[in-house]
């Protein structure tokens, strides 16, 4: 299965750097795509999409206008890992003339720690609903070039009226999911419902489990299994979530968010706490997967695009982010990565077997909550992970 990483053959194609003001070490160059795209086919009546992925794009300016410097054709992404389609950046390059740089990271804590160092270069970024209010309180991100993504009206109204970002001033949804536990029914049974599975794995699964490397869903998880809020800043609470994670440290492969579709898919991990679509893109490679929510629940989160400040391109930002919100595109991006889709215009599009799985899209009745990590809250939660993970 080919996902976005470095092993991905097709956007990895790699390229002379356009600019090394972003360049770094797992930079994927798929810029220049456009050009190889002509002889991989793209050229002629495919050079697709015009009015057929992005029918707004021409009126929204998503064509580089002649003459244009390269400096100025160039979009540079910065998305977790194993979090977008094969099609989607070679299309939208084809679609707009624009030289897309594709980079990715795999948890919060990195990106946030990126963006606190300095200028990056990066146009587009894609943090978790839960860490806005910190971006918007360091001033990290800015205000969206609005006029240029008229597809915003697709997104549905959850995704509009929301507390992080009211009418989506400085953020646009890119998929949503939940956390819960990826397991393998053969090793470890068809009968995994509890967030005992990973926080008190048993000795016969030793060696095979793992937690995800984020401080949300390791503290807020463990919060919810010993039955605390899942908004706890109590020291006493968070002493005991440090106690119980560090006691089964023995039994555990590791803290991951970035190898563990891979070592589900291997049947290496046999218990995972993961996300959703991560752990359906595993079982995409061995059906011995399965996915819970745990029935004592869990969390539910929504990966927003977003603009840093000083971003070189916030007008070619603005244009991908428009693109991304057309049906077809996240229709794409949605059957790929088996993430829940922002935009319900797109589910007709998408297979029936997805947009009825309840494991995708939980019944109102599942027991979700929605953390914000700022302020007091971050800092303690930081150190009980740290004190875990370090
Ligand atoms: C993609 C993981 C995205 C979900 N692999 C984390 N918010």
């Amino acid at each position: 299965m080919v996902r976005a990483g470095k092993e991905d053959p097709e956007l990895n194609m790699l390229m002379p750097p356009p600019d090394r003001r972003v360049g770094r070490r797992s930079f994927l160059q798929v810029a220049g795509l456009l050009v190889a795209a002509g002889a991989a086919g793209y050229a002629g009546g495919t050079v697709a999409g015009w009015g057929d992925d992005d029918p707004a794009a021409p009126a929204a300016g998503g064509q580089a206008a002649p003459g244009a410097r390269p400096a100025d054709r160039l979009l540079n992404i910065y998305n977790w890992s194993d979090y977008i389609d094969d099609r989607t950046i070679p299309l939208f390059q084809a679609l707009t003339n624009l030289r897309v740089n594709y980079d990715v990271y795999s948890s919060n804590e990195d990106l946030l720690a990126r963006m606190r160092a300095g200028p990056t270069g990066y146009d587009i970024i894609v943090p978790t609903n839960n860490f806005i209010p910190t971006y918007l309180k360091l001033g990290l991100i800015q205000p969206l070039r609005q006029d240029l993504i008229p597809n915003l009206t697709n997104l549905d109204r959850e995704f509009v009226e929301t507390d992080y970002d009211p009418g989506n001033r400085y953020t646009v949804p890119y998929q949503w999911g939940t956390t819960g536990i990826g397991f393998n029914r053969r090793r470890a049974g068809e009968a995994v419902d509890s967030w005992a599975a990973v926080f008190e794995p048993s000795q016969a699964m030793g060696g095979h489990v793992s937690l995800l490397r984020e401080v949300t869903d390791l503290i807020g998880c463990a919060l919810i299994y010993l039955g605390k809020s899942p908004n706890s800043i109590k020291d006493a609470d968070l002493a005991e979530v440090v106690r119980l994670v560090r006691s089964i440290k023995p039994k555990l492969k590791g803290f991951t968010t970035d190898t563990y579709i891979d070592e589900l898919a291997a049947n290496e991990t046999w218990v995972a706490q993961g996300w959703s679509g991560d752990v359906f893109q595993a079982q995409d490679q061995n059906p011995d997967v399965s996915y819970v929510i745990p029935k004592e629940g869990s969390l539910r989160f929504v990966d927003v695009m977003a603009v840093p400040k000083g971003a070189p391109h916030p007008g070619n930002a603005a244009r991908f982010i428009n693109y991304v919100l057309h049906p077809k595109v996240q229709a794409r991006i949605s059957k790929y990565v088996s993430y829940g889709t922002p935009v319900s215009l797109s589910k007709p599009l998408l297979p029936s077997d997805q947009t009825s799985d309840p494991a995708i899209y939980p019944p109102a009745s599942t027991k979700l909550s929605i953390l914000t990590l700022t302020g007091q809250k971050l800092q303690k939660w930081q150190a009980a992970y740290d004190a875990i993970v370090k």
